[in-house]
């Protein structure tokens, strides 16, 4: 019996591998071009740089690296010589990447040459299983001054990169072999590593892409969210190259009128973000400033989207916004919308490929408009948590995954997220959705964001408090905090009416857009 043999690099890059590629565009950066001729070559040298420093299959390649071509190429390099690529979030204190080098026993380290700079001397006493430091050429071209280090070798990617060959043959790997990691933060903070195979990419290219996004080689793709985490990696990479399409990548952090400015400049035709990032961008004063006429939708996950945000993208801009929902640990997104046929407020019907069920305490399925637990069973499942053996028995039960989010369904087989199953709030003997109190609070005209969560009064008793932050023109006052509950008290069950509106700062979320609502519930925001 033969062996099944797949390197998804092969899957996704050969077939434009020929004499086409030249005028096929594959990235747009900054002021540069990229053709997919360019990017494979750039993909086989990093691909022989690595194994000429001795990385083997399934050795790990830590990467802190911005929005680039060079993340790109870095990532899919290592997968083509069976190497495992773990891009991490770039917006880190330098102990936390401590953790990384060490869960992930990377040998080799690619980084942005700012980042290195603050992690070099925490790194310096500690024990690494790093061989080899490659320092990325930056956002600005290597015009950062780097720090060298005595203790490790470390090389300019540029330097090193371009004297390897081009030539690269793809390490004969199996459909299910480990192809590469991604950190799961969730919404409490501890990051577990979920391991993706060969095969997953292909899982999401054909369910969500072929039958959701139905994307071209015409398309040009830009995402907001970036590259390391797991949305942004289909929507800034693999998405595009099965496809023949192009991605226009931002290194740059992301704000709203920037991302408004990208979007004008380089017109995409479709866009993925966030919703907290969408209703940032509703707020831009000089919106008629730019054009968005390009895109034939736009895409949201990580939380559920607010009909106030949906309805007001679409009256202001006359897009839809596509929302869905999906894991890192499900590499992509399982319940989705359909473009031209979004219904505001739900998170849409199950993207075909995949199953999903919502079961009570007992496992057992309930019955339509019943909230309950949601489970999605796909082949682009995770396989396990690195060295979390507790947390992968628990979440993968066989062929399912437990997703840690409250659902029900309609009678018509739409899905409506209610909160993840810790934000649930329980008074007075009710369960109360976070989600939907703040989506009702976001309709409010002077309200910017909303997160809703359950305190303990002075009797331990819990209640609903809403933390809210205000629009430009708003100021917290006794006033507003009662107007606030007026409003809310048409518009909602009596029991789900927050009994505080407190006003702060900010509302703190993760690096991908969802609300820890855990530190409000902590005190760590008041
Ligand atoms: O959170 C989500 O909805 C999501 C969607 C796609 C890929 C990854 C994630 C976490």
């Amino acid at each position: 019996q033969h062996r099944k043999i797949l390197n998804i690099t092969d899957e996704l890059f050969s077939r434009y591998d020929n004499s086409e590629s030249d005028k096929r565009i594959a990235i747009y950066y900054r002021n540069e071009i990229w053709t997919y001729r360019r990017l494979i070559d750039e993909i086989n040298r990093v691909g022989n740089t690595l194994k000429d420093l001795g990385i083997e299959k399934e050795n790990r390649i830590l990467m802190i690296s911005y929005d680039s071509p060079y993340f790109i190429s870095t990532f899919y390099g290592a997968v083509k010589i069976g190497a495992i690529p773990v891009p991490v979030n770039t917006y880190l204190k330098p102990e936390e990447y401590l953790f990384f080098l060490e869960d992930t026993e990377a040998k080799v380290l690619v980084v942005e040459p700012e980042i290195w700079n603050k992690l070099s001397q925490s790194i310096k006493n500690k024990t690494t299983k790093l061989k080899h430091v490659i320092i990325l050429p930056g956002m600005y071209n290597m015009m950062e001054k780097i720090e060298s280090t005595q203790y490790i070798p470390q090389s300019s990617y540029t330097e090193l990169v371009s004297k390897a060959s081009v030539k690269l043959e793809a390490e004969k790997t199996s459909p299910n072999d480990m192809a590469f990691w991604l950190y799961t933060s969730g919404t409490t903070g501890h990051p577990k590593a979920a391991l993706h195979l060969h095969k997953d990419i292909l899982v999401v290219l054909n369910t969500f892409v072929k039958n959701i996004l139905k994307i071209t080689e015409r398309d040009r793709l830009f995402s907001a969210s970036k590259l390391f985490f797991a949305y942004g990696l289909g929507n800034g990479s693999y998405f595009a190259f099965g496809n023949g399409a192009s991605v226009i990548l931002m290194p740059e952090r992301v704000e709203p009128k920037r991302v408004l400015e990208t979007i004008h400049k380089y017109k995409p035709t479709i866009f993925f973000g966030v919703p907290t990032l969408y209703n940032a961008m509703l707020q831009v004063e000089e919106w008629k400033n730019y054009d968005l006429s390009s895109l034939r939708f736009c895409v949201s996950a990580g939380e559920p989207l607010p009909p106030a945000i949906f309805n007001r993208w679409k009256e202001r801009y006359g897009i839809e916004i596509v929302d869905g929902i999906g894991s890192t640990e499900a590499l992509h997104i399982y319940i989705s919308n359909i473009p031209g046929n979004c219904k505001a407020g739900s998170s849409g019907k199950v993207v075909p490929g995949y199953e999903v069920k919502i079961v009570d305490e007992n496992g057992n399925e309930v019955p339509p408009k019943t909230v309950g637990d949601l489970y999605v069973k796909g082949d682009s499942i995770a396989m396990f948590y690195w060295r979390d053996y507790e947390a992968t028995r628990r979440n993968m039960v066989g062929f399912w995954f437990r997703t840690g989010d409250k659902f029900f369904r309609d009678e018509d087989g739409y899905y409506y997220y209610v909160g993840r199953s810790d934000d649930m709030i329980k008074t007075s003997g009710l369960w109360v959705s976070p989600i939907e109190v703040e989506a009702v609070l976001l309709s409010h005209p002077a309200i910017l964001e909303a997160a809703v969560v359950g305190l303990p009064d002075e009797v331990g008793l819990i209640k609903v408090v809403a933390f809210v932050t205000l629009k430009q023109g708003y100021s917290p006052s006794e006033e507003l905090a009662n107007n606030i509950k007026d409003y809310l008290k048409e518009k909602l069950d009596h029991y789900k009416v927050p009994k505080e509106i407190r006003f702060v700062n900010e509302i703190p979320k993760t690096a991908t857009g969802k609300i820890q609502r855990y530190k409000f519930r902590l005190g760590e925001v008041k």
